[in-house]
């Protein structure tokens, strides 16, 4: 079915934080933001700023009357900073106006004496220093120091992964609103909006039912929502506490970019060895992620590095560790793979520098060491087969080997143009690597005249979920989809929510409201009994077979005269719930951090893409001409959906690895602070042809009607696109040294293309 939000969208009308209709009397917002990465805060003179006509009150640190804390994992960041800021970007006070744009022109006015102290932006360095934000990590199976000894070719090498902007198309932004007796809501755009409504509790020393949080939906989140929407949120909610007035603060594009933080980069080490027959028989890897000044979702991050440290390869002996190194730039976050593509482009890294020293393609090494059922990842689930069968298809489908000397093929006959190609199996797990954070509910109620109404703690940022909770209890109900709404996610409806992130929502509350559902109908089917509906066939004690099928209801496979209304209204009439408030967890799902063992994934994703990139090798630009991949959908629940997922994933990971640049300077400064400097992926740089064959598996896995989660997993074809740019590279230049240096931007292609031999 198409997407329930396609109507709205296309006329302009779905409901933004910008679209919720201002008070009268709404005042608003605009932070004075630290210019200083690292420095004690000597002191902030607002007089100025205070005599800008419009401007009514400038809150700072001492204005808080609960605790100026929003470190959700590590207790570690302030909302406003008080004696010492930690990146240029740190909010430091907060302006109120009459306009935003009064608000924004006296943040101009407002002074701090900030005394510089040293600043660290570089992870390794942060290291050294002992600046960790929480100890070390390592995962371990097998006994790599015995390994080495029976590799026949071991290869070492380094990489670097950079940060990325989300450049969400809606920027931060909320609103807050009195309630009487003290009660605050607080329209967000959050992935999260019980972070939000926690953090605000705790800064306002309120408790949490005080605190309403809603959401229609975002223009984008791609993480950058899940936690770090909860300043502006608490910021509005602050004013609007002292002030007794509605606040609202919507970021402008250059705020957002230097005050938020972005995609985690990585500086990482490796060391593969493999056997004769290219078996991978060991793997030592170190990641230093830059975690910037405050942990935020970093150790979240730094972990789901660790998982999936091995991509979809199945290797006996592993030892990974990861640091999460404190430097001074804007704490980074949530991205859309959450570590995961970070760690899997060193271990793809890895293969190729192996395969360039055996003069091989990657790809026999990749296709040898794909996991099979029953493969132990390091931290000790097994994995489900779709890895090889991904890649079987792929083969089958594309013709791998035909591909790839097609691309021989062209490069021997053309100078000046050449092309490259590169395969990018996948393999994400599904599951918030914090087990306690898989759980999920769900309201539904059905109203008397057969209307259905759902809430859950899904947060619709694009990707779908609504359209896909309406279709559960459509199915469920068997009932026309027109019949039933998706409500905003609320905290007054939905409490204790975890955020809409790790690409399990769908799952998590589709799930739940299945449940609700089913719960409902149970009842329906009572009152369809009492009703004398089900008239049980003489001498038969079990209760004939009941169905609702298109609004009807069907006993016995017979059509009878009742429908779904009537019975909707008979089991009013009866006194009966027609509400149901569903809970969901995983089953079977744990993790001991201790051993770093368990089963933290209800299940994993696989696929495999083959990109294929043409260089020009006179400019150094190129184009991408295709990306071909076989996905694992499972059973897909809306395939126009999870195409687009699979297109925006593939085109976002494109640009992060060849496009997207981001450049702090050595004082922390942003370089790349506006569209002008920092390049995304426009219409005319997607890949010419996008194919996505949907690898439809049939079995039983924990996915909402077995329909895989999506959310993520793509982004990581967008990996094959950094590999097939070095081959294009190589087959111009092919004694130029490359680093692992991503992205692999059109000045590194020149670069590496005219790098004198021996360079
Ligand atoms: N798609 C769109 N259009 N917009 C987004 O912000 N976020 C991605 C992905 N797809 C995103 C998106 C991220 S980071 C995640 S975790 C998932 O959607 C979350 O939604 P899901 O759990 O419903 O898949
Ligand atoms: N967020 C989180 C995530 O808190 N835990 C996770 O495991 C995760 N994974 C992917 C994206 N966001
Ligand atoms: Mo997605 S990074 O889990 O919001």
């Amino acid at each position: 079915m198409k997407n329930i939000d396609s109507y709205t969208h296309l006329r302009g009308e779905s409901i933004y934080l910008d679209d919720v209709p201002v008070l009268n009397g709404t005042l608003f917002a605009s932070v004075f933001d630290s210019p200083v990465a690292h420095g004690k805060l000597v002191s902030v003179d607002i007089t100025e700023a205070m005599t800008v006509p419009g401007v009514i009150r400038i809150f700072t640190a001492k204005d808080i009357p609960g605790e100026n804390q929003i470190g959700g994992i590590v207790p570690d960041e302030e909302l406003l900073a008080s004696t010492h800021v930690h990146f240029c970007g740190m909010p430091i006070a907060l302006v109120i106006a009459t306009s935003d744009e009064i608000a924004k022109a006296a943040v101009k006015k407002v002074k701090a004496v900030i005394e510089p102290l040293p600043v660290i932006t570089d992870p390794r360095e942060a290291k050294e220093k002992g600046e960790l934000i929480i100890p070390p990590r390592t995962f371990k199976s097998g006994d790599t120091a015995m390994a080495w000894s029976q590799c026949e070719y071991i290869v070492e090498g380094n990489t670097e992964t950079n940060g990325q902007e989300h450049l969400y198309i809606e920027t931060q932004g909320a609103y807050a609103q009195p309630q009487e007796n003290g009660a605050i809501r607080v329209y967000s755009s959050t992935q999260g909006p019980t972070a939000v409504q926690r953090t605000a509790a705790r800064v306002l020393g309120m408790s949490m039912n005080f605190i309403e949080v809603d959401t229609t939906r975002l223009g984008g989140g791609f993480g950058g929502k899940e936690d770090q929407a909860t300043t502006w949120g608490v910021l509005c909610a602050l004013a609007s506490f002292h002030l007794k007035k509605p606040v609202k603060y919507s970021l402008h594009r250059m705020e957002d970019m230097r005050m938020t933080g972005k995609r985690h980069p990585y500086s990482s080490d490796f060391k593969i060895g493999l056997t004769k027959e290219l078996k991978i028989l060991a793997y030592e890897a170190t990641f230093y992620q830059n975690a910037g000044a405050a942990a935020d979702l970093s150790p979240a991050v730094m972990e789901r590095t660790l998982f999936h440290c091995n991509n979809s390869y199945f290797i006996p002996n592993v030892t990974a560790t990861a640091y999460s190194c404190r430097t001074h730039l804007p704490p980074n976050t949530a991205f859309r793979g959450f570590g995961g593509p970070q760690g899997m482009f060193v271990v793809e890294a890895a293969i190729a520098k192996a395969a360039e020293l055996l003069k091989i393609p990657a790809s026999a090494i990749q296709e040898k060491n794909l996991l099979k059922t029953g493969d132990e990842f390091p931290y000790g689930q097994k994995a489900e087969s779709e890895a090889n069968e991904c890649w079987n298809k792929t083969d089958e489908l594309y013709n791998i080997e035909k591909m790839q000397s097609d691309v021989e093929l062209f490069n021997a006959g053309n100078k000046l143009f050449k092309k490259g190609i590169a395969l990018m199996p996948i393999c994400f797990g599904i599951s918030f690597t914090k087990t306690l954070m898989n759980q999920a509910r769900s309201l539904v109620h059905v109203y008397t005249d057969g209307s259905v109404g759902i809430s859950t703690g899904a947060v619709e940022m694009g990707q779908g979920v609504n359209t896909k909770m309406l279709q559960v209890a459509a199915r469920v109900f068997s009932i026309d989809p027109s019949r039933i709404k998706v409500n905003t996610t609320n905290t007054h409806r939905i409490a204790n929510t975890s955020p809409t992130a790790a690409s399990a929502a769908a799952d998590l509350n589709g799930k739940a409201t299945e449940i609700a559902c089913r719960e409902i109908l149970k009842r329906l089917r009572q009152v369809a009994e009492d009703e004398k509906i089900l008239i049980a066939d003489i001498g038969k004690t079990e209760i004939p077979p009941f169905e609702i099928k298109d609004e009807w209801i069907y006993v016995n496979g017979k059509k009878t005269e009742w429908t779904w209304t009537k019975l909707v209204m008979a089991a009013y009439i009866k006194r009966v719930s027609l509400s149901e408030l569903a809970h969901y967890t995983p089953p079977g799902i744990h993790f001991d951090p201790g051993k770093e063992k368990g089963h933290p994934f209800a299940y994993h994703v696989y696929g495999t893409a083959i990109t294929t990139v043409t260089i020009d090798c006179i400019r150094g630009i190129y184009e991408v001409d295709s990306v071909k991949a076989v996905h694992d959908f499972g059973s897909s629940m809306n395939t126009m959906i999870d195409m687009g997922q699979c297109e925006g994933g593939i085109v976002q990971g494109i640009g992060w690895m060849t496009m997207e640049e981001i450049v702090y300077d050595k004082e922390g400064k942003l370089r790349s602070n506006a569209l002008s400097t920092y390049k995304v992926p426009d219409i005319y740089s997607v890949p010419k042809e996008i194919t996505i064959h949907p690898l439809e598996t049939q079995k039983d896995n924990l996915a909402i009607f077995r329909s895989k989660a999506v959310g993520e997993p793509p982004l990581m074809y967008g990996i094959g696109a950094y590999f097939a740019l070095r081959n294009a590279v190589k087959a111009f230049n092919p004694s130029a040294v490359i680093p692992y240096d991503a992205p692999m931007t059109p000045e590194k292609v020149l670069m590496s293309l005219y790098q004198p031999p021996n360079a």
